[in-house]
């Protein structure tokens, strides 16, 4: 039976996607949006707002209503019996605190009660903190002191204590609540703990998303005994095993037999993070091309040849799930900062657009960095965008030219950031809501000095896990899919325009401004 699915928990609704590895045609696709499909959880964007002190959560029991909600309403756009193999992937960093009933309960679950009431009694943590979550700076400062300073974690997990991440949040909450953290048996990820439930026994964490924990060593890809130490006691017996993303954790559990119609036997491959799915759904798992995702914020990640971790502690390694590691960067000032030097002219975006017509490559000089809210790489706390070039261009009476400057100046800053993960990059897959731009695209393609590529593929997270379950249970050849799914529009295909060394100038200024 040639039909896989992926599945998707995202942190405004769970997806699932089905497709025909032999036709090559999409079966089926479907959403549950938390916010308007479980009002009950009081959580609009997927997370409980006004959190006290940056802390941001969500209710475990809202995921597995959504994942019921999905497959049901999936069940009746297909028939799922014909699916033989499912994998899927979480948003990151989010994790869920399990009791020692949990180990039972999972293996029992009944088809006459719902996920969520069998659960709830193994929750020793009521809600989970998810990766927006910003309230454990205390705790991240006290695991690299532990260590021996920041240096230390980024070389053995990948990346500096980060407040997001995972083995924080676990030291916050064995501070604040050490006996709900003494009566917690297993932590899960958000990814392994929904792959546990669909095979009904307690899966394993992926490197891709385990390395988002601050807890996994990336030579090895074991649990690191100095980070758990420094993190939390007993935290080894509350981890569940590490494993590649080739791993078969199991058959679907008869819950989801019974109650949706899966076969019996339907393989499971080991769930991972969102971004490491996305890498796969985007044809891009082998090393040589890289993906500039350009949103709220942007994001730069990749297959890398070597594992290396950033000496600037401002990116991040992570497992790649088709083997070996992937890098993954974040830039805080994406398409806000786009669109803030856009308003700042009373610019509607065919305007912006024109500005790159009206102004010449590398902008006679005229730099900035768009730092309209602190950025994270690099680390630097201004509230107001660096500029260089002259003073009419740096109050801002230029508009075309600080249009140009913006985009300039955030892929130079991209390409200088993103210098330690050693890519030699030929192809840039570009998406996200700015991607249909053709003068950012030329701007990056010309910056990287690298094809850009727009792909047409919507929904990265749910075709990687689809790929990667249709890989792993059924040898497809992950190429054969890419070919398939992962469709570039090669008339819309931007090659560089101008030499390697015409931004040398620029670039140098940009040095100049972040370090003075
Ligand atoms: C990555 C990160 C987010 C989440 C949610 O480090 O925090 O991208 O994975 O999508």
């Amino acid at each position: 039976m040639p039909q896989v699915l992926g599945i998707d928990a995202s942190t405004q609704s769970c997806s699932a996607i089905i497709i025909d590895t032999e036709s090559h045609s999409v079966v089926a696709e479907h959403s549950v949006n938390f916010g308007q499909r479980l009002p009950q959880y009081q959580a609009p964007s997927g997370f409980i707002p006004d959190g006290a002190d940056g802390q941001v959560h969500a209710d475990p029991r809202m995921w597995l209503d959504a994942l019921e909600l999905l497959l049901s309403e999936l069940s009746e756009q297909c028939d799922l019996s014909q699916v033989s193999a499912i994998s899927g992937a979480g948003q990151q960093h989010g994790s869920v605190y399990l009791n020692a009933q949990w180990f039972d309960c999972v293996a029992a679950l009944s088809p006459s009660q719902s996920l969520a009431e069998q659960l709830q009694p193994c929750l020793s943590r009521s809600t989970s903190p998810i990766w927006m979550d910003n309230s454990t700076s205390v705790e991240c400062a006290e695991i690299a002191q532990a260590l021996g300073g920041d240096e230390v974690v980024c070389a053995k997990s990948g990346s500096i204590a980060v407040e997001r991440f995972t083995g924080p949040q676990v030291r916050r909450f064995y501070k604040r609540q050490p006996e709900a953290y003494a009566a917690t048996a297993r932590i899960h990820l958000v990814s392994s703990f929904l792959c546990s439930v669909l095979v009904g026994q307690d899966a394993a964490i992926d490197t891709g998303d385990g390395a988002g924990m601050n807890l996994l060593n990336i030579q090895s890809w074991e649990w690191d005994a100095e980070l758990l130490q420094a993190t939390a006691p007993e935290l080894a017996s509350k981890l569940p095993a590490v494993a590649h993303g080739d791993h078969c954790v199991g058959d679907v559990a008869t819950y989801f037999i019974e109650k949706f119609g899966f076969s019996a036997g339907t393989k499971v491959t080991v769930f991972t993070g969102d971004n490491p799915s996305s890498l796969v759904g985007m044809g891009a798992s082998t090393p040589g091309k890289c993906v500039i995702s350009l949103g709220t914020s942007d994001t730069f990640f990749a297959a890398m040849p070597e594992v290396v971790a950033d000496p600037a502690g401002c990116g991040h390694v992570f497992g790649n799930p088709s083997g070996g590691s992937m890098s993954l960067q974040c830039f805080v000032n994406g398409s806000l900062a786009r669109e803030e030097v856009k308003d700042k002219f009373q610019y509607d975006w065919d305007a912006f657009t024109q500005a790159f017509s009206n102004t010449e490559v590398a902008n006679e000089g005229k730099v900035m960095l768009p730092f309209f809210r602190p950025e994270i790489s690099p680390r630097i706390d201004v509230e107001a965008p660096l500029m260089a070039g002259s003073d009419a261009f740096s109050s801002w009476q230029e508009a075309d030219a600080a249009i140009r400057a913006c985009v300039e100046g955030q892929f130079l800053n991209m390409k200088r950031s993103t210098a330690w993960m050693q890519l030699e990059t030929s192809t840039i897959y570009l998406t996200g809501g700015a991607s249909k731009n053709d003068a950012i695209a030329q701007v990056i393609a010309d910056v990287f000095q690298a094809k850009v590529q727009r792909l047409t593929v919507t929904g990265s997270v749910g075709l990687g896990a689809a790929f990667r379950a249709a890989v792993h249970n059924h040898g497809v050849a992950l190429i054969a899919l890419e070919q398939a799914f992962c469709n570039t529009d090669s008339k819309a295909m931007i090659t560089p325009q101008v030499a390697a060394d015409r931004y040398a100038a620029n670039a140098a200024s940009i040095d100049q401004l972040l370090s003075s």
